[in-house]
């Protein structure tokens, strides 16, 4: 029977292994929630079941659905992809799932990070998360796998991103912000990142793609390609409020060096054109106190960034955008090998995120 453990996984020799790196299966958690999916997340779990189809290809799949949704999911998914009930508040595994971490003699274990959908009563985007806080412990016994809980420290895992060498990313938006940590300095928590993930060093942007409703997580901006060589959005218009944002996190990473004393290589990727929420898509979410509005005209916080890097594959969000192929043929080109996925993924940028956010990898 799987453990909570009263150690730290640094004290323990595990590290949080790079996305990049080969992984045992991939976690979903099936859209529903109609205050926040359209049309009672029917037009999402479409666009969720391509997810799971693509990312199946590569890795074994697993989804987890609400009781009422199982039967829907079970028909729609492809037999590949194991279903599970496991209930939930929302859809969005990368936040409130399990961070794995490894050992160097291969053992996998899980950390349980604090969950507060956001921001808890400060800036949360609902309440209660309740269900989402059980998830990541759900997920390590399902794995068969000891655990630690980060009790008093709140993380989701979009707020991160790391070489796998001693390095993490995030942003002074989101990793600062009043809903999460208040009490804790930045010093405060470079500790908790390097007790939990084995990181040495924490590369600080500033803030995340404009408008992101998550305080600017750090994986709609950046991600590692491997060590030493990063993704960054990117737009040239300097009438987009995005130009000033990325051209900040620029000089960052520009400035920075690694854990390994490396400076990176960063590559430009070109955001799409803003995308704006039509009057059907804002008509189609539920207008419930205490969540966010969709209100027609506004503009999505829509990257590329926000792929998933599955065992020889990319699963990257397109928008039917001209920037789309320029995307495509960027990924190809820098992680040379693996199968760019794209999948058309406005159905899961109106609940707030992309692909990225809604997946979570289980290393090997
Ligand atoms: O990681 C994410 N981008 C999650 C977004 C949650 C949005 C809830 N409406």
């Amino acid at each position: 029977m799987p453990k909570r453990l009263n150690t730290t996984p640094r004290g323990d020799g595990y590290r949080m292994p790079g996305e990049f790196e080969p992984h045992r299966g991939c976690y979903l958690i099936w859209p529903q929630r109609p205050d926040n999916w359209r049309d009672g997340g029917k037009p999402a779990q479409h666009t969720f079941v391509k997810v799971a189809e693509a990312i199946s290809r590569f890795e074994p799949v697993t989804m987890l659905v609400n009781e009422d949704q199982y039967d829907n999911a079970r028909g729609l998914l492809p037999a590949r992809v194991r279903v599970l009930e496991c209930s939930s508040n929302d859809s969005w595994v990368r936040d409130c799932g399990a961070t794995f971490v490894v050992n160097d003699a291969g053992d996998l274990r899980a950390v349980d990070w604090e969950f507060n959908a956001w921001g808890g009563l400060v800036d949360g985007l609902y309440f209660p998360w309740d269900k989402d806080d059980q998830i990541a412990r759900k997920m390590s016994e399902l794995e068969d796998v000891d655990s630690w809980r980060a009790d008093g420290f709140v993380l989701e895992g979009g707020s991160i991103h790391v070489d796998g060498e001693g390095t993490l990313i995030t942003t002074e938006e989101c990793l600062l912000s009043p809903g999460r940590n208040p009490g804790l300095s930045r010093a405060d928590i470079e500790a908790k990142l390097g007790e939990y993930l084995g990181v040495e060093k924490v590369i600080w942007l500033k803030n995340g793609i404009y408008l992101d409703e998550t305080n600017g997580h750090v994986d709609n901006i950046c991600n590692f390609v491997r060590p030493g060589e990063v993704l960054l959005a990117w737009t040239d218009d300097e009438s987009d409020p995005q130009h000033a944002i990325s051209a900040e996190n620029l000089a960052i990473l520009e400035a920075a060096r690694d854990a390994r004393g490396r400076k990176l290589t960063v590559h430009k990727l070109y955001t799409p054109a803003p995308i704006l929420i039509s009057q059907a898509e804002s008509e189609g979410v539920d207008a419930v106190d205490g969540t966010l509005p969709r209100v027609e005209g506004d503009r999505l916080a829509a990257s590329y960034v926000n792929f998933y890097t599955a065992n020889d594959a990319i699963v990257l969000p397109v928008f039917d955008d001209p920037h789309d192929a320029d995307a495509i043929a960027l990924l190809e080109s820098v992680f040379e090998g693996r199968e760019v996925v794209p999948v058309f993924a406005r159905e899961i940028l109106l609940g707030g995120g992309n692909v990225h956010c809604i997946t979570q990898q289980v290393p090997v």
